[in-house]
Formats: C-alpha cells, sequence, structure tokens
C-alpha cells in the first residue's frame, strides 16, 4: 500500500529505536512500499502505541545520500517517523561505533573494540538528530521509551530539550562491569547520556548492578539498592527486565498442520537422522557457533556419534557483513562447515546442514519443530530469543535445550542443560547427554520451562517497565 502522509502530529507515546519497526522495499517501478518487520518488539508495543497515539522514531534502513527526505507516515496503526542516515553516518555511526567499538566492548571484548574519534563524533550527532525528533513529535508529558546501545546518548539530550518529558531506556545487550567499560575513552558522556532517563532497564541484574556501581565510581553519585541520586536530587532507577516473545503466537503457527508437515519434510531431506541438533543466530561472533561445531565435530571424530545418529542444522541470518570481524567469521564458520562434511558426509547425506539466509516465521516454527536439540551457545548475549521460541514452539514437551550460561536467558531457563560453551568437553558431554535422555526427563523439563515462558511473555515485559516508568521514584 502507498503509505498515507500526514501533518505533523504530537503524540502521548513515543518510541526511539535504532530501526524502524517496518521495512522498505523498492518497486521494479520505483514504488517505495514498507512492509512490518518480524519481531517481538513491535507486537509488544502495539496495544500500547495503539492506545497512545504512538510514534516511532527510527532509520529505515536504506543509506542514498542523494534521497530525498523521508516524511513521517502512518503503516500497521503506527505514526512512523523516518531518520535519514547518509553512507558516512552509517560506516561511522552504525557500523563504526555502535558495532565496531561498543558491540565488542559491551560483548566481554570477545572481538577487540576500536576506538576512533570520528566514529564518536559520527554518534553523538546521529545521537542528536534521534534526540531533536523526539522532541519534535511527543506530546507535553509524554512517555519516551529508547532503545539500545546505538543511543545511549538520547535521554540525556532529550531532557535538556524537553524536561517535562518521562524517559525510560532499555539495553538489549549485556551492560559490563568496570573493567571493560573503563576503557571507552567516552566513558563517563556514555553514563551521563543514560542518567538522562528516568528508569534505564537491563536484561540482568548484574548488568543494572554493573551501571549503578559505575556512575557511583564515575561520576561520584549517591546510589541505593535500584536507583542513582543525582546531585540536583533527581531519581534514575535502574533495573532488570528481562525481555521474552510472543509465545502464543509463535505456538500458534507451531501448531499448523502445514508447518508440522514442513517439519517432517525437512528431517526427510536431510537424510531422516535419529537426533536433529539445531542452530539459529545472526552470523555473529558473539554466538559461539565454531564452538559448537568444533565439539560436534570431535564427537564425529571420535565414533562418539555418526551423522545416521544425528545431524546438525545450522542456520545462520547474514549480518553486519561490512565489518570486517563478520566476514573473517563468516570464512571461519564456512571453512569449518566444509571439514565435518569433508570428513564425515557421503554424497546426498551431508553430516552437517548450513544455511547463511533469512527465514520467514512459518519457516523458522518449522525449524524449530524439526529438532530434538536446541543448541545455543552465546559467548556472551544479552538475553538470546532464540532459545525462547524453541521452548515456544514444543507444545507437546519434546525436546532439550542446551543453553549457554552466558545468554540472559540462562537467568530464567533453569531446566535447560547449561554449558559453559568455552569449554568444549563439557559441551560435548551436553551433545551426548542430550541425545540420550530419558523422554520423561524432558518433557519434564520442557513443561516447567513452557509454564515460565507462558507467565513471563513479551507483554508482560513491556508493560512492566512501562508501569514502573509512569510510577513515582519514590516507589
Ligand atoms: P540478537 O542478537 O539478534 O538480539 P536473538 O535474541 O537471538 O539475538 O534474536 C534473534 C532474532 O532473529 C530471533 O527472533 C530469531 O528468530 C531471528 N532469527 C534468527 N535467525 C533467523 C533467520 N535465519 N531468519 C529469520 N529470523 C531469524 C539482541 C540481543 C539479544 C536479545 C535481543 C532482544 O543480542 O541478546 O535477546 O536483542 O532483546
Amino acid at each position: 500500500d502507498k503509505p498515507k502522509r500526514r501533518p505533523a502530529m504530537k503524540s502521548a507515546f513515543v518510541v526511539v529505536a535504532n530501526r524502524l519497526p517496518v521495512d522498505q522495499t523498492t518497486d521494479p517501478d520505483g514504488t517505495v512500499r514498507w512492509r512490518r518487520s518480524p519481531g517481538g518488539l513491535v507486537t509488544a508495543l502495539e496495544p500500547v502505541m495503539r492506545a497512545n497515539k504512538g510514534a516511532w522514531i527510527g532509520w529505515s534502513g536504506s543509506s542514498d545520500d542523494g534521497d530525498e527526505r523521508q516524511e513521517p507516515f502512518d503503516e500497521a496503526g503506527m505514526h512512523l517517523i523516518p531518520m535519514q542516515l547518509t553512507s558516512d553516518d552509517v560506516e561511522e555511526y552504525y557500523e563504526g561505533f555502535s558495532n565496531g567499538t561498543l558491540w565488542p566492548l559491551y560483548h566481554d571484548v570477545i572481538a577487540q573494540p576500536v576506538f576512533h574519534r570520528e566514529w564518536w563524533d559520527a554518534y553523538t550527532k546521529v545521537n542528536e538528530r534521534f534526540a531533536r525528533a523526539a522532541a519534535e513529535v511527543a506530546d507535553e508529558g509524554a512517555v519516551v521509551w529508547v532503545h539500545d546501545y546505538q543511543l545511549q546518548l538520547v535521554p540525556e539530550m532529550l531532557r535538556a530539550l524537553r524536561p517535562d518529558l518521562r524517559i525510560g531506556f532499555f539495553l538489549h545487550i549485556p551492560f559490563p562491569p568496570n573493567e571493560l567499560f573503563a576503557r571507552l575513552p567516552w566513558r563517563r558522556q556514555i553514563l551521563r547520556g543514560l542518567l538522562g532517563a528516568d528508569l534505564v532497564g537491563f536484561q540482568r541484574p548484574g548488568a543494572a548492578a554493573n551501571f549503578l556501581r559505575l556512575t557511583r565510581r564515575m561520576l561520584g553519585h549517591q546510589t541505593q539498592a535500584d536507583r542513582a541520586i543525582l546531585a540536583d536530587g533527581r531519581i534514575v532507577r535502574a533495573g532488570a527486565f528481562p525481555i521474552s516473545i510472543d509465545m502464543a503466537e509463535l505456538e500458534e503457527i507451531a501448531r499448523r498442520p502445514e508447518t508440522e508437515a514442513r517439519a517432517q519434510e525437512i528431517r526427510d531431506e536431510i537424510g531422516n537422522p535419529d537426533k536433529v541438533f539445531l542452530g539459529i543466530d545472526r552470523l555473529d561472533y558473539t554466538k559461539g557457533i565454531g564452538e559448537r561445531i568444533k565439539a560436534f565435530f570431535e564427537l564425529l571424530n571420535e565414533g562418539e556419534l555418526s551423522p545416521e545418529e544425528a545431524t546438525f542444522l545450522q542456520v545462520a541470518t547474514p549480518s553486519r557483513e561490512r565489518v570486517e570481524e563478520y566476514k573473517a567469521l563468516r570464512n571461519d564458520v564456512e571453512l569449518l562447515v566444509g571439514r565435518v562434511n569433508g570428513a564425515h558426509g557421503r554424497i546426498g547425506r551431508p553430516a552437517m546442514t548450513y544455511l547463511h539466509n533469512s527465514f520467514v516465521r512459518t519457516e523458522l516454527a518449522a525449524l524449530y519443530r524439526a529438532a530434538d536439540v536446541m543448541v545455543v551457545t552465546p559467548l556472551r548475549d544479552g538475553m538470546n530469543l532464540v532459545a525462547k521460541e524453541f521452548i515456544a514452539c514444543r507444545y507437546d514437551n519434546t525436546g532439550t535445550l542446551i543453553l549457554s550460561e552466558f545468554a540472559g536467558a540462562a537467568d530464567e531457563l533453569r531446566q535447560a542443560l547449561l554449558v559453559n560453551p568455552y569449554d568444549v568437553d563439557g559441551l560435548k558431554q551436553a551433545l551426548l547427554q542430550a541425545v540420550r535422555v530419558e523422554p520423561r526427563e524432558a518433557s519434564r523439563k520442557m513443561r516447567a520451562m513452557r509454564r515460565y515462558l507462558a507467565e513471563h511473555d513479551v507483554d508482560r515485559w513491556a508493560n512492566t517497565f512501562l508501569e514502573k516508568l509512569a510510577g513515582r521514584p519514590e516507589l
């Protein structure tokens, strides 16, 4: 549909995120269309957006310098305000400071963070543009919810422009301890940026504690259990709000007969092994993809497993393909897959299937249904929604989840087979344990995790955060 244009309006609820919740596509005749992107965040916020004439500010994903200004438009019941990034912005603010500096620094320095002053300047400049756009669209006293590591300066900038607003911030990725955060040349600016919010939310309690400790240490603010008290008396609360998924929606897809048929077809196509291991990740060095393949490879090499007993299906979504580390990672993973198949595959029956592609939700649900063992082994992960999506699809209480201790999800999914992904022997043990588990034990654990998730879905996450944000600071 052609987007509807409308005059500037004010919203009582504004979301500010790096990306818009829609993707831009261009028809052959040049017509620009928007498609709602899949993802829990939009689904979770939709009721609040509808009830409050909500607006969403974010990058459209395109970076053509010559583009005319993209006007705000209404789509899928939301008022959308596209932010334009030039190709320099994309290189310096997005690929550079966000994904070359902050992403590795916040993920335990698994890759070396790169510090460039020009990247920082671009980050500041783009954050300012997002803050100005939010200040323009927010109604008097509106609630503004800022998301993630790309926009950590927005809360402070926005408060300076609009002190009347109620500002929340949620970080989707881990927040590091002092030992790592202290390396950042702009560490104080980032902390001050975040402290512009009334409520700063993290995935795990440890991250909130890191943040409060750092504000005390680096900025000298007083802190109490869940809050920092600034010199001017303003109170900034911090806490853990573990994000979740729309369990009901995914389970509905998983239960469809066509999903079940597709799951069976997938198993047939990979040669009907007794057990199927599955990995689904963005192709990112934080996800521990190499570690899990290596463990599987060693089990095959040692004759502990055969490809008839178990094959590995690894789906990797292309991601940040212009960043150097990501190119190197892709080479490493693809080399390893080639080795596994070269040594253990036969004609028409690979030991591993590897897909470097993005899939629609129905296909993802079929993959989750086709698997026996979901292998989620990030070296560090804010939450990891894949683990939760797998559980949502296992409505018959079958299947085993192997989960890294270093994923936020490990705080909640205690019945998973928890592993340290750096420990290859431990990983191998877990893979074997998962293929040999008693069905009754597996089902007892799955049932417990499903009960937990049914209670803690993404609606509850959004509501808990927004209620806390709306509450008075004394509460
Ligand atoms: P991500 O690092 O992207 O998210 P994750 O939480 O696993 O990691 O979410 C990935 C999403 O992409 C899932 O919904 C999954 O279904 C989807 N996906 C994966 N592979 C796909 C494919 N091939 N095709 C289509 N979709 C695919 C960041 C943080 C996480 C945190 C989330 C949410 O790094 O720790 O859980 O944000 O806060």
